[in-house]
């Protein structure tokens, strides 16, 4: 898969969930859950605690609107994929370890 089909996916997905209620361009705390639960099964398992939520809602929220506009969404998917690179890392050492 090209960069550019990940980047049309990461950029849709936004736009999917967002457009569910109230702004159409930002997601609220009730979107977000959806997206976490649908999308990312493997990160958040099959139920996303309301306290957690809330937590991480507030992290991502720069501008204390309560909702995430596109700009504090890619500053969740820096994150997300920075957890990925650290897993790959480990993943990689393991390997590297058993050699
Ligand atoms: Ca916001």
């Amino acid at each position: 898969m090209y960069l550019a089909s990940a980047l049309a996916v990461l950029v849709g997905t936004f736009h999917k969930y967002s457009s569910k209620e109230g702004d159409r361009y930002k997601l609220s705390k009730a979107e977000m859950k959806e997206l976490l639960l649908t999308e990312l099964p493997s990160f958040v398992g099959d139920q996303v605690d309301e306290r957690d939520l809330k937590k991480l809602m507030g992290n991502l929220d720069a501008n204390g609107d309560e909702e995430l506009d596109f700009q504090e969404y890619a500053v969740f998917l820096a994150l997300t994929a920075e957890l990925c690179d650290e897993f790959f890392r480990e993943c990689a050492d393991e390997r590297n370890r058993k050699i």
